[in-house]
């Protein structure tokens, strides 16, 4: 196993005091190549009719965002190859050295000149509520998302650094509504290129933007501490995923165990219940 880029103690700071943390070069370019070819064999697949995907646009080869990349129909061993390799000791050390588990694994699409403008939000919330401040420290830590792009030029997410463990400003709740042209103050625009990657506390207010609907392939995948039994957002993947679950390299096997391990028989809770 080799870690391009090992997190250290003050990357662990960071990514504490901000919510986020970027890693320059943290994969090779050989990597970025295997994941490149692993979208476009997707896209065969689907140009095929083996598998479905939406579509930005069919004929010029541009699928829109895509989800459950560790599914049967879309699964490709570079994809679990690269978690095995390089992405679980982030992972684990960002989570505290905790049994991991798998959530969400994906990729955000967009191309052709169509727009993709999200509203700022955080994942799980609680923008407003009385009790804000203390449900965003309970969960920080015990979870992560990260953003990794495979083309260059990567402008598409914004954050509001340092604002995943504070109770949300009017101002912040205004912009978020989305009614006018308010700008959200402190908010920056990260800039990541291949090989780059940011984890990010979900909490943090962000939000996708992409207004000039440029064409981008950017890895969007979630995790949890592997005690947290599967929620709403996640549930149902437990029969496809027992399916392939032994055709995986080692530690995408155990993330994927440790999800079936954790799956409520019936009514998972709802993020806002954990
Ligand atoms: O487009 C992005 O980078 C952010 C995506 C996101 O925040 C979401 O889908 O909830």
């Amino acid at each position: 196993m080799h870690t391009q880029v090992p997190i250290t103690q003050n990357d662990i700071d960071v990514y504490t005091d901000l919510g986020y943390l970027v890693i320059h070069n943290a994969f090779s370019k050989n990597r970025i190549q295997s994941l490149l070819a692993a979208v476009n064999r997707l896209i065969d697949r689907a140009l095929a009719g083996d598998c479905e995907i939406g579509w930005i646009d069919k004929g010029k080869r541009l699928p829109a965002r895509v989800g459950h990349l560790l599914h049967p129909d879309k699964y490709d061993y570079a994809y679990a190859k690269w978690l095995d390799e390089d992405l679980s000791p982030h992972i684990e050390t960002l989570l505290d050295d905790e049994p991991v588990r798998h959530s969400l694994f994906g990729m955000l699409a967009n191309g052709g000149g169509q727009p993709y403008c999200q509203s700022w939000h955080r994942d799980i919330g609680k923008p407003g509520d009385d009790d804000e401040e203390s449900f965003l420290h309970r969960l920080h830590g015990n979870f992560l998302q990260f953003n990794a792009p495979l083309l260059p030029e990567d402008h598409f997410l914004n954050i509001v650094p340092a604002s995943h463990l504070r109770a949300s400003t009017c101002q912040e709740l205004e912009v978020a509504k989305g009614n006018g042209n308010l700008n959200m103050p402190n908010a920056i625009e990260l800039m990541l290129e291949p090989g780059d990657i940011v984890y990010y506390n979900a909490n943090l207010w962000h939000r996708g933007w992409n207004p000039n609907g440029e064409k981008r392939w950017t890895m969007h995948c979630a995790f949890w501490k592997a005690k947290y039994p599967v929620m709403k957002h996640e549930y149902g993947q437990l029969e496809v995923l027992l399916k392939h679950i032994d055709e995986m390299p080692a530690v995408a096997r155990q993330y994927v165990q440790n999800y079936i391990d954790n799956y409520p028989q019936s009514d998972p809770k709802s993020l806002l219940e954990i």
